[in-house]
């Protein structure tokens, strides 16, 4: 599958945090435990397997519209008949016969009614995949098969799979599955921990032929073959949200301690394993223009260049995704309101670097692409573009930042470089920086031009076009309350409400509104007094309101909602702006309290 691209997303979390886990940590409240529990998160309206099965489907018949346009109505049919799965029944209800219990039987009715021979196929496939389940291959024999002709065999523990006819059909797409061909599954499993789920398996053993020789079996070797052994270390307080690749969020309470969020709990957006890179001899290049110069610049040759320093807020364009799954499944990470932080990043500016290369400023449209050195089992790097005309404008800062908050970037923060665009969603800031170079297009990308898109609610991933919208670069404005949090009883007397507030485009926020009555009353809430450059707030506000609780609340529906100097406004509910993809999501924040007696 395509890195990133995560059809089911991870469900594990870690809770809690532990006081004083590491040198660079910020003072964490004694009272704060360190608890590790994983459960499963579900939204409470959704299914995480019908879910999954349902991505899985979705994908699997896109790729077969694509594949075999002339045979769609045969390929339906059999991607219904590969899934044996309860969960698929409900999508289909034509599909079911109302007093036949017998499943087997109504396969085989629609088989003949269609006159399509590829159930009654898949059938005789499972029959005879149990009557051999009991053979025994050596490592060898399952090596020698790795193409169509041969066949396609994998092995998963001292299990020994066919996937010939899967190979098509694997959602992340066939080249990624190719590369297991002939071996084990295990090390590329490892690296898209998603397949690390029960319904995989099932699917999986469907197309089981036989075990491994006992003396063949593969040895355990998670460890050295663990393309994420060699990730960093990290603060037991992030709230993590898939720990393959690595992606976690400070919990609420401590992201809006301190304006600039300590290094060890910014929040880490990771689409692939960690690189690790030696900073004496990192290059990073830049492809000169026509008539100017490539660069190929050392860490040094980087801080010859002037050194500015400025304050960032960084946002990933799925914060407060899981408010949207609320309303409707949607693919990705289920970010709650901590997929944002707040840095003071140093580094040369990326205009100044440009200019060295030859660029200037050019009439026609042209976008700076970035390319970072993480990298798919395939070679494919993370990349992402910005336009051409804020890259070189100096008053949008740009930078090519090796400091962040005053230290060397930290592994997950992109050492020993990263882009920062300021004002832009997080996507764009690529980290472990390799390569930049102007095109004439935006990046080819999958994260560029195949996710971190808006649409309408309408759309579903039978219809989208990824083509029709444009990428994400500024974000809209955005607020989110951190203290108290939901479920929380508070005091009665006076209660402490506690947030941030940003916008994109350096629009400044200039007021935030809270409720505590869930929107029918409002009260100014009081921002913090840092400075806000016009044009250039490229950094959050957090935001205070101490209130009276109205006497005999047993409950609060507290909201907040900021507004930026373009007096944008953030939508009241969140299902007018749901989306698949679940990015821009900054409907009023709500959060439910119980009033102490
Ligand atoms: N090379 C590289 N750059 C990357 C990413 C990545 O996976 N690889 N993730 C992007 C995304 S989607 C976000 S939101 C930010 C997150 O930055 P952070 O981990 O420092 O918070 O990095 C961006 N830059
Ligand atoms: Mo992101």
């Amino acid at each position: 599958m395509t890195a990133g691209r995560n059809w089911t997303g991870s469900r594990g979390r870690l809770q809690g945090g532990a006081a004083g886990a590491s040198q660079n940590l910020p003072p964490l409240s004694p009272t704060f435990g360190f608890v590790v529990t994983f459960h499963t998160a579900r939204a409470p309206d959704i299914q995480p397997r019908s879910a999954t099965m349902l991505l899985l489907h979705r994908a699997v018949v896109l790729r077969l519209q694509q594949a075999c346009r002339l045979k769609s109505v045969s390929s339906r049919i059999y991607i219904q008949a590969c899934s044996t799965n309860d969960s698929f029944r409900p999508q289909y209800p034509s599909l079911t016969f109302s007093g036949d219990n017998s499943s087997t039987r109504g396969w085989k009715v629609m088989g003949t009614l269609l006159g399509v021979g590829a159930v009654l196929a898949y059938q005789d496939h499972r029959c005879r995949a149990a009557q051999e389940s009991t053979r025994i291959y050596t490592k060898e024999e399952v090596s020698s098969h790795t193409s169509p002709e041969t066949g396609i065999w994998v092995t998963l523990g001292s299990e020994v799979f066919d996937v010939t006819e899967f190979v098509d059909l694997h959602p992340g797409g066939p080249s990624k599955l190719m590369l297991a061909a002939g071996g084990p599954l295990e090390p590329f499993w490892a690296l898209y921990a998603v397949h690390n789920q029960s319904h995989v398996r099932e699917l999986l053993a469907q197309y089981k032929i036989g075990e491994l020789n006992p003396e063949d079996k593969v040895a355990p070797t998670v460890e050295t073959s663990d393309p994420y052994a060699d990730d960093p270390i990290r603060h037991p307080a992030l709230k993590v949200n898939s720990q393959r690749p690595f992606n976690a969020e400070p919990p609420p309470e401590l992201l809006t301690e301190n304006y600039i969020t300590p290094n060890p709990i910014f929040f880490t957006r990771n689409h692939l394993p960690v690189p690790n890179l030696d900073p004496d001899t990192y290059r990073l290049h830049i492809v000169g223009a026509p008539g100017g110069q490539s660069l190929s610049l050392s860490l040094d040759d980087l801080h010859n260049f002037p050194k500015y320093e400025i304050t960032v807020t960084l946002q990933c364009a799925g914060n407060r995704r899981s408010e949207m799954t609320q309303v409707k499944e949607v693919k990705g990470l289920e970010w709650r309101t901590g997929a944002i932080s707040t840095a003071r990043w140093a580094g040369a500016r990326l205009c100044d670097v440009l200019a060295q290369a030859g660029h200037q400023l050019c009439e026609t449209e042209a976008h700076v692409c970035f390319e970072g050195l993480d990298s798919d089992p395939t070679g494919t790097a993370y990349g992402a573009s910005i336009p051409l005309a804020r890259a070189m404008d100096p008053e949008a800062e740009v930078l090519l930042a090796y400091e962040m908050n005053g230290q060397p970037l930290p592994r997950d923060h992109g050492f020993p470089v990263r882009v920062v665009v300021p004002g832009v969603v997080g996507a764009r800031h690529v980290k472990w920086l390799g390569r930049v170079s102007v095109q004439p297009e935006e990046s080819y990308s999958h994260w560029q031009r195949r996710d971190y898109k808006g649409f309408s609610p309408s759309v579903d991933w039978d219809t989208v076009d990824f083509d029709s919208a444009p990428s994400i670069q500024e974000l809209p404005v955005q607020s989110a309350i951190t203290e108290p949090r939901d479920g929380e009883t508070v005091e009665s007397g006076e209660v402490t409400i506690k947030g941030y507030a940003w916008s994109g485009g350096g629009r400044a926020v200039i007021r935030v509104d809270v409720s505590l009555d869930g929107g029918l009353t409002w009260q100014v809430a009081k921002l913090d007094e840092e400075e806000q450059r016009p044009r250039k707030a490229w950094a959050w506000r957090l935001w205070q309101l101490q209130a009276p609780v109205p006497a005999g609340q047993k409950e609060l529906n507290i909201v907040c909602k900021a507004v930026d100097d373009g007096y944008n406004v953030q939508p009241d509910t969140v299902a007018p702006i749901w989306n698949l993809r679940g990015v821009l999501s900054n409907a009023w924040h709500r959060v439910h309290v119980f009033v102490a007696p």
